[in-house]
């Protein structure tokens, strides 16, 4: 089965401070990469202030806005893009809930993270969301667009 080019997603995929901290960065990979999604793009990024405020916009009136900003830029996240059939939706099912205690075991959260405050990991709410993230982090030419040469089942 070949997935036609509509149904391909992309989704912007984020460990964040405490997830680079602890060590779950290779963790964390490998659970996208283990589900069959591919990888197009990849970097150790200390994120200013003002990219942190742009991401995370649609919060700014929350009570916790600038506690969320403090944390994404206590140290550095690893910045990831994805691609694949229904990735966006996936990814949120692969990383649980926000809330850690409430996220499912053997989500990442769930397995590996308690507090709102520090869930280790940030992917994409839609689509347009995903499309929107990665042009957000990434610069040009730093998304590598290739073919898996093995595995059409990737496709
Ligand atoms: P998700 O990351 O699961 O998409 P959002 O988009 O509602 O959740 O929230 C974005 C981020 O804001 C969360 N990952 C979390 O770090 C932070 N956040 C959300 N709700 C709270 C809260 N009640 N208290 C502290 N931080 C929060």
């Amino acid at each position: 089965l070949v997935a036609s080019m509509e149904e391909i997603e992309e989704t912007y995929i984020m460990v964040k401070p405490d997830g680079v901290q602890r060590g779950l960065v290779g963790e964390i990979i490998s659970r996208f990469e283990k589900k069959g999604f591919k990888l197009t793009g990849l970097k150790l990024f200390q994120c200013p202030k003002e990219l942190a405020e742009e991401h995370y916009k649609d919060l700014q009136s929350k009570p916790f806005f600038p506690k969320l900003i403090d944390y994404i830029t206590s140290g550095p996240v690893v910045c990831m893009a994805w691609e694949g059939v229904g990735i966006v939706a996936s990814a949120r099912k692969l990383i649980g809930s926000t809330n850690p205690l409430q996220a499912e075991p053997g989500t990442i959260r769930g397995d590996l993270a308690v507090q709102t405050g520090r869930n280790i990991v940030h992917g994409s709410d839609s689509p347009e969301n995903g499309k929107r993230e990665i042009a957000l982090w990434f610069k040009e030419g730093e998304v590598c667009e290739w073919t898996p040469a093995l595995a059409p089942w990737l496709r």
